[in-house]
């Protein structure tokens, strides 16, 4: 089986490793990157912050997983459709959602699960997993209307052990779904370790 490697464009210290900016990233571009994450930094860390202060009800942070949801949910188009579970406001705000709306959503309050009018965001899934059908089920409405929508689906490592998981790939494989399954493996189930969850080598 092909293994699958860790790539790493910055060492420790943050000096830049062998890696050269491809020629279709502009400078502007880059910036915006660069903004984006550390937007999103920002907020992650003052969401923990009014947490701890008893502020917000409770909140799962996503430090570290910043690059990977501010890239994937930049390659969206503005139709498509994201589907994000608890740890996935980096893609949310990325895609349209307001940081007003993501606190709201940490306090219970019902506005925080309204997407911006014409945003196809869902509110974000608790239960382990389930997301992965909603996305399916939206990719193969999009299918059977004909349009070229698409939709993504995060979840995280522990996701892959739910039934959901393989019912929503197997559905998009069997109908040609046009959705993107997006996992984050950050090595844990919330608590549990990788090594204790799976026998598969890699998640791909
Ligand atoms: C259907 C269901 N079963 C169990 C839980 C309890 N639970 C909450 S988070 C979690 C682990 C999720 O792990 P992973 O998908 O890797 O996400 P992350 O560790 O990034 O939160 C579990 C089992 C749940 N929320 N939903």
């Amino acid at each position: 089986m092909e293994q699958f490697q860790m790539i790493r464009y910055l060492d420790g210290n943050g000096n830049l490793l062998n890696f050269e900016i491809p020629k279709a990233l502009s400078l502007d571009f880059i910036k915006e990157l660069y903004e984006r994450l550390t937007l999103v930094r920002a907020f992650d860390r003052k969401a923990i912050s009014l947490q701890r202060q008893g502020r917000l009800g409770t909140y799962a942070p996503f430090e570290g997983q910043e690059a990977a949801q501010v890239g994937s949910a930049l390659a969206l188009q503005p139709n498509d459709w994201l589907f994000p579970t608890y740890r996935d406001h980096a893609a949310s705000i990325t895609f349209g959602h307001s940081l007003k709306t993501i606190l709201l959503y940490w306090n219970g309050r019902v506005e925080g699960c309204v997407p911006p009018e014409g945003k196809k965001i869902f509110p974000p899934a608790v239960p382990i997993a389930t997301q992965l059908l909603h996305a399916t089920g939206a990719a193969m409405a999009e299918k059977r209307k004909g349009t070229n929508n698409a939709a993504i689906v995060y979840f995280g490592d522990g996701a892959t052990s739910e039934g959901d998981f393989h019912e929503g790939l197997n559905f998009a494989s069997v109908f040609k779904a046009p959705v993107v399954f997006f996992n984050q493996n950050n090595q844990y189930a919330i608590s549990v370790p990788i090594e204790k969850q799976m026998n598969s080598e890699t998640i791909a």
